[in-house]
C-alpha cells in the first residue's frame, strides 16, 4: 500500500497526442530520419530518442541537444551517435520538469550536413484521486497500531476505560486497513489512460495559412531549391507551432507539377515555430503546387496550398502516366485495376494495386509512414486533393507486419474528369512510387 503511494503518475507526450512512444519522420536536410521519441514514464527521466535513417543517403553521425521551448540550445550536444553498422541509434535526455521542449537534431554525411528541431511536450497528470484518502486511512491505520499497542502494554485490562479504548482502536484500526486495501486497490487500477489537455477553440481549432518561399527566389529546372513553409494561425497570424504527428509526421507534403510529371512526398524539417523547410529538385519547368497537409492539436487535418514557378528548360520526357493495367516499375510489376470499371464519379470504388517481382507475387511490403500503402490524388482542373491509405492494418513503431502482393484504396471520385494519382510503398527500405492517369466518366445517376 506504500508503493501505491509512490509510484508515480505517468507523464506524458504532446508530440504525443497519440501516446508515450512517437514516430516522427523528418527530413533533414539531404537525410530522411524517422525519430521515435519515448517519454519518461515518471519525472525527473530520461526522454529516449530513437533515430533511425529511413533510406538514402544515409548520414555518419548525429549530435542531438535538448532545450527548454524557446530557449537556445547548448552550444554542447547533449549526445552524439554513430550510424557505423546499426540500424538506429538511442539516446537518452534528462527530463527534469514537465512543461514543453525541443530536441536538435543535427544529421551529418557525405552529402552534408541536415538539421530539424522537434518540439515535445511533456506532462505530469495531477495525482489519481484516491492517493489523498490513501494517505489519510493508511495514517489512521498507523496511529490506531501504534496507540493500541501503547495502551495494551501500559494500561491494566481490566479497567473498563481501558478495555473501552482498546476495543475503540481495535475497530479504527480494522476499519483503516479495510479502506487502505480498497483504496490501493483503487491506486492501481488505471481509470483511463491519461491524455495532455486538448485546447478548447469553439469551433475547432483555427485554420492555418501557409506562406511559401523559395530559395533561391528564381527557380531553375534541374537544379536544387529550398521550400520554406511558413505557417500562421489563421485567427491570431502567429505561427502555428501546435502541429500534432499523423501518420508518422508533423507535417506532410506533395510537390506536383501542373503536368503531373513531377511528384514529390516529402516531410519538411521544423527548424522553428511553424517553420517548416525542404529540400527539392524541380526536374522541369513549369507552374508547381505545394500541397501541405496538417494537423493542429485538438484539430482535425487539413490541406493548405502554395504556388512557385520554376523557370529552365525541359530536359525530362513528359509522357501522360499510364492508366489502369499493367507496367513496370523499378524492378517491379505492377498492376492497377478498378472495381467497378470503368470509373465514373460519385460511386464507391475499390483501386486495386497488384505487385510482383520475377519471383511472382511480392509480400515483403513494409509499412511506411505506418501504413502499407499510400495514394494521392488530384483532379487537372478542379481544385480536388486526395490523400488516401491502403485498406489494411495500422502499423506501430518498428512492427514486423508486411503486405502484398494487393493493396486496397476505397474512394469516391466527387466529379468527372481527369484525375493524377500517385500510388506508394516501400519495399527494402526504399518507397516506390507508381503514377497513374484515372480517367474518370460522369455518372449520369448524379
Ligand atoms: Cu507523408
Amino acid at each position: 500500500m506504500l508503493l501505491a503511494l509512490m509510484v508515480a503518475p505517468p507523464a506524458s507526450a504532446h508530440v504525443g497526442d497519440a501516446g508515450p512512444v512517437q514516430t516522427i519522420v523528418m527530413d533533414a536536410g539531404p537525410y530522411e530520419l524517422a525519430v521515435t521519441m519515448t517519454i519518461p514514464p515518471a519525472l525527473p527521466g530520461p526522454l529516449l530518442v530513437d533515430i533511425a535513417p529511413d533510406g538514402e543517403p544515409f548520414p555518419e553521425t548525429a549530435e542531438v541537444r535538448l532545450t527548454r521551448y524557446g530557449s537556445p540550445f547548448p552550444e554542447q550536444p547533449a549526445a552524439q551517435v554513430s550510424f557505423a553498422g546499426v540500424l538506429s541509434a538511442t539516446t537518452r535526455l534528462d527530463i527534469d520538469a514537465p512543461g514543453d521542449w525541443e530536441v536538435e537534431i543535427i544529421a551529418r554525411g557525405v552529402p552534408g550536413e541536415g538539421r530539424m528541431r522537434i518540439p515535445v511536450t511533456v506532462f505530469q497528470p495531477p495525482l489519481p484521486p484516491t492517493t489523498i484518502p490513501l494517505a489519510v486511512a493508511l495514517g489512521v491505520l498507523i496511529i490506531s497500531l501504534l496507540a493500541g499497542a501503547a495502551v495494551g502494554a501500559g494500561g491494566r485490562h481490566t479497567r473498563p476505560g481501558f478495555a473501552g479504548a482498546l476495543r475503540f482502536l481495535n475497530y479504527t484500526a480494522f476499519a483503516s486497513a479495510v479502506a487502505s486495501a480498497v483504496l490501493a486497490w483503487l491506486q492501481f487500477t488505471p481509470l483511463e489512460a491519461s491524455s495532455p489537455p486538448v485546447p478548447t477553440y469553439s469551433g475547432g481549432a483555427p485554420h492555418v495559412n501557409l506562406l511559401l518561399a523559395t530559395e533561391p527566389p528564381t527557380l531553375t529546372a534541374g537544379e536544387p531549391m529550398i521550400l520554406t513553409l511558413d505557417l500562421r494561425d489563421g485567427a491570431t497570424g502567429l505561427p502555428a507551432d501546435d502541429l500534432s504527428p499523423h501518420h508518422d509526421a508533423l507535417l506532410h507534403l506533395a510537390v506536383v507539377d501542373e503536368s503531373g510529371g513531377f511528384f514529390a512526398h516529402v516531410h519538411p524539417a521544423r527548424l522553428a515555430p511553424g517553420l517548416y523547410v525542404v529540400t527539392i529538385t524541380p526536374d522541369r519547368p513549369g507552374a508547381y503546387t505545394a500541397y501541405a497537409e496538417l494537423m493542429r492539436h485538438g484539430g482535425s487535418l487539413q490541406v493548405v496550398a502554395g504556388r512557385f514557378a520554376v523557370g529552365g528548360v525541359m530536359q525530362v520526357r513528359d509522357d501522360r502516366a499510364p492508366g489502369l493495367g499493367v507496367r513496370t516499375v523499378d524492378d517491379l510489376t505492377v498492376e492497377v485495376r478498378a472495381q467497378p470499371s470503368p470509373l465514373r464519379s460519385g460511386q464507391l470504388t475499390t483501386l486495386s494495386l497488384i505487385v510482383s517481382d520475377a519471383n511472382g507475387p511480392v509480400r515483403d511490403l513494409e509499412p511506411w509512414l505506418g501504413m502499407g500503402g499510400h495514394l494521392m490524388m488530384r483532379h487537372t482542373e478542379a481544385a480536388l486533393f486526395s490523400h488516401i491509405h491502403a485498406a489494411a492494418p495500422i502499423a506501430t513503431p518498428g512492427s514486423a507486419l508486411r503486405y502484398g502482393p494487393e493493396l486496397r484504396f476505397v474512394h469516391s471520385f466527387p466529379r468527372a474528369g481527369v484525375y493524377q494519382a500517385w500510388f506508394q510503398f516501400r519495399r527494402a527500405g526504399r518507397v516506390v512510387t507508381v503514377p497513374v492517369t484515372l480517367d474518370v466518366a460522369a455518372n449520369p445517376g448524379r
